[in-house]
């Protein structure tokens, strides 16, 4: 397992980097240039506002989630492990009253239209995990037995009040199966004053799966943002329906970033399968001018590129040496493999 850091890098310069690679690993070939992993903010663990646990079976575990009167829940989605006990946390911070209620029928979206008389038909028929009475500006704690063998389902969540579900009131639960050894702890930044993520190539070595993952977000800047991860590999989020995507495929992670520089929030999770990952900010507008990245799990990432006209090799392809060598000229090859490069600003195709 490593963790990758590299200098601020734009898409363009990321796809240079790839271009540059067969360069870069004569460079380590040489092998000169000392490796420092530098983290420009303390990692502060802190409780979990989005993503889920990466805990293993039967741990005990906490999700914070928030109600509120737009109605929504806010993280929409959260994963778990399965046989693992979850203590959810939930703050309404509404003057409504909402219900926290999660289906137990696995992998199944309620139709958007249902009557509230319907959707009170459906889990009478086919029951509820966890059924709580959220009081207005009011913090409710339930436990969340997550069952055994349920890795890989999807149940959701709503608020049964008549038309809060109809209105939007819905998210949720992720089961993963169940992981075996420690999380990878990762660190990302919204840089300050711009729209960008820093690095906007993470990358874990991953070799069996359920994986972990810890992604420690901080924002370096006063404007808010928001980190959220795409459920699937190898694909390309589009700007322009990114938002319906995401309202039909949960993100595997999403947390916000509050407008007070040095703060971090703790983006927790676990990824099923290799595979590239992409992560965008969902504030309208940072994800077109640039504030994305992507996550590559159990897949060899590009190499970073140099700034122009400064280093040659920067800090995150030292680590990076002992794989990378040789690899300059099989990166077509990860590419074809992976489907693709970051993609370039002003670029928007989205493919499977
Ligand atoms: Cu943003």
């Amino acid at each position: 397992m490593f963790s990758l850091r590299h200098l601020p890098a734009s898409p363009r310069s990321l796809r240079r980097g790839a271009k540059a690679c067969a360069a870069v690993g004569l460079v380590l070939l040489l092998g000169a240039l000392p490796f420092t992993a530098a983290h420009p903010v303390g990692m502060v663990r802190q409780s979990s506002s989005g993503g889920g646990p990466g805990g293993g079976n039967g741990q005990n575990v906490g999700v914070n989630l928030t109600a509120t009167d737009a109605p929504a829940f806010t993280p929409n989605s959260f994963t778990a492990v399965a046989g693992s006990v979850v203590e959810l946390r939930i703050m309404n911070n509404g003057s409504l009253a909402h219900t926290f209620t999660l289906s137990k029928a696995a992998n199944h979206r309620l139709l958007p239209n249902v009557t509230p008389a319907e959707l009170n038909a459906f889990f009478n028929a086919n029951g509820s995990f966890v059924n709580v009475t959220l009081a207005p500006h009011s913090l409710t704690f339930a436990n969340l037995s997550v069952p055994d063998g349920s890795g890989g389902n999807s149940y959701e969540f709503v608020s049964v009040l008549p038309y809060q579900f109809q209105a939007g009131m819905a998210g949720f639960l992720n089961v993963s199966a169940g992981v075996s050894g420690p999380p990878v702890s990762l660190n990302v930044n919204a840089l300050a004053g711009q729209t960008l993520w820093d690095p906007s190539v993470l990358a874990v070595n991953a070799s069996s799966y359920p994986v972990a993952v810890d992604v420690a977000v901080t924002n370096l800047g006063s404007s808010t943002h928001t980190w959220w991860l795409s459920p699937f590999p190898n694909y390309n989020l589009s700007f322009a329906n990114f938002t319906t995507f995401f309202q039909a495929h949960p993100p595997l992670a999403s947390v916000n970033l509050a407008s007070s520089p040095g703060g971090t929030v703790q983006a927790n999770f676990t990824v099923a399968k290799a595979g590239v990952y992409e992560y965008i900010c969902t504030v309208p507008g940072h994800f077109a001018n640039g504030m994305f990245g992507f996550l590559y799990i159990g897949v060899p990432p590009p190499a970073p590129a140099a700034a122009p006209g400064t280093a040659i090799v920067q800090e995150g392809v030292l680590v990076l040496g002992g794989t990378l060598l040789g690899v300059g000229g099989a990166l077509t090859l990860v590419a074809s493999f992976t489907g693709r490069f970051p993609r370039q600003p002003g670029s928007d195709e989205s493919h499977h």
